[in-house]
Order: structure tokens, then C-alpha cells, then sequence
């Protein structure tokens, strides 16, 4: 009877965590070295659950990702290839966009107040009056090779707005790492976060599923070397 019972406990709980589903950035990959879950990443304390306040400090790291104590920063080189990954492909429609901050001292001690500059954003592609969105598991990109050494956040945004008229969510992770070889750029723009998003950004209130035929991502615009 016991075990029975605990079946029934088990699938109820599967069940539920199915219906509040979503998705989570974590685990990091530099090259082809991929680190096991959380490693180098913030662990966040709001499971698999998006970030709705465009005014919360939650914005930078997600829930619980305001210190990095418990995180070990990764020592990466300027140029080099990384990965974030989901737990389960991003399939919420919206853009996924990538940020960084320089840490002020050690990276694990630094909350993310400071500015921050784009690096990434992948968008959706019209074709034929049709919007795809790059929904997949893995999301890679470069540490630019043109940014000063030293320790920075290095953070992923999935802004999820598949539900016009519903807040839109964000769902964030955070890593942290240690950059060599770079150069003697000040990236720019930069931005606060919270702060650059705001409720009347075309990209934010986009009504996908009605005469949608451009997009733009909210934020800065990218920094390239
Ligand atoms: C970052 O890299 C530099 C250069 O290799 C090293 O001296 C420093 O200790 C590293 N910092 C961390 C936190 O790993
Ligand atoms: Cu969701």
C-alpha cells in the first residue's frame, strides 16, 4: 500500500509541476566542455518560474541570483565559444538576448547594479508572412574579443511573449567568468537593469499573433567589437 501510495504522490507532483512548467537556463558549456547543472551559473530559487516586474532587481540574475558566493567563476578567453542550456527547449515565442556586466571587484560579491551591455540578440525571421523564433535548447555565442580582462556577469534573457495582453515573462540565468586575452574596449551602450525595459517597448507589447511583420528585440542595441 505504501508504495502504491507513493506512486499516486509521485505522479501528482509530476502533474503538477507540468501544469507551472517553463523553462530554465542551467548549465554552461565553454567549447565543448559542458559543466554539470549550475555549475558556474547562479542558482536561482524560483525553480523553472519567469521574472514579470520590469522594476525588480530580480531582472538581473533571476530570484536568488543576487550573490554569487556559492557560484565558481569559469576563467574564459575573449573570443571564446560558450553555451547556455535549457533544461528543455525555450518554447515560449520571443527573443533570447545576452548581456554582460563588469564585476567592480570579485565577480561572486557584485549584484549586478552596475551597467550592462549587450552582446547578443536572436530575433524571429519573416518568411512569407510567417514569424519563426530560434526556440531550441542551446543558445551559443562569443565572449567578445575586444572587452577589458577581469570578472563579469555573463547573463541570458528568454523574454517570453507568446501571451499578448499578458505581462510578458522573462526567464534569466546568470554566469560568471573571468576574462583574458581581451583588449581595451568600453563597450557601449550600456544600461541598468531594471531599467531598460519598459512597458511601451514595441517589442514588449508586440501582438505576435496579429499582422506581425517586424520585430524589435527590447534593449540596447548589440555592442560588436
Ligand atoms: C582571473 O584571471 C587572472 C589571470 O589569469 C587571475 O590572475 C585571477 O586570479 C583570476 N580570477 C579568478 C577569480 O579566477
Ligand atoms: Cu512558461
Amino acid at each position: 500500500m505504501k508504495t502504491a501510495l507513493s506512486v499516486v504522490a509521485a505522479l501528482s507532483l509530476g502533474a503538477a509541476q507540468m501544469v507551472s512548467g517553463h523553462y530554465i537556463f542551467q548549465q554552461f558549456a565553454l567549447g565543448s566542455t559542458k559543466f554539470a547543472v549550475y555549475d558556474h551559473i547562479r542558482k536561482n530559487t524560483n525553480n523553472n518560474s519567469p521574472v514579470l516586474s520590469l522594476t525588480s532587481n530580480d531582472l538581473r540574475c533571476n530570484v536568488g541570483g543576487a550573490s554569487g558566493a556559492n557560484t565558481a567563476t569559469l576563467d574564459v578567453k575573449a573570443g571564446d565559444p560558450f553555451t547556455f542550456k535549457a533544461d528543455q527547449a525555450v518554447y515560449h515565442q520571443g527573443p533570447i538576448s545576452l548581456y554582460m556586466s563588469k564585476a567592480p571587484g570579485a565577480v561572486t560579491d557584485y549584484d549586478g547594479s552596475g551597467d550592462w551591455f549587450k552582446i547578443y540578440d536572436w530575433g524571429p525571421s519573416f518568411t512569407g508572412g510567417q514569424a519563426s523564433w530560434p526556440l531550441r535548447t542551446d543558445y551559443t555565442y562569443n565572449i567578445p574579443k575586444c572587452i577589458q580582462n577581469g570578472e563579469y556577469l555573463l547573463r541570458i534573457q528568454s523574454l517570453a511573449i507568446h501571451n499578448p495582453g499578458s505581462t510578458p515573462q522573462f526567464y534569466i540565468s546568470c554566469a560568471q567568468v573571468n576574462v583574458t586575452g581581451g583588449g581595451n574596449a568600453n563597450p557601449s551602450p550600456t544600461v541598468k537593469i531594471p531599467g531598460a525595459f519598459k512597458a511601451t517597448d514595441p517589442g514588449y507589447t508586440a501582438n505576435i499573433y496579429n499582422n506581425f511583420k517586424s520585430y524589435t528585440v527590447p534593449g540596447p542595441s548589440v555592442f560588436t567589437c
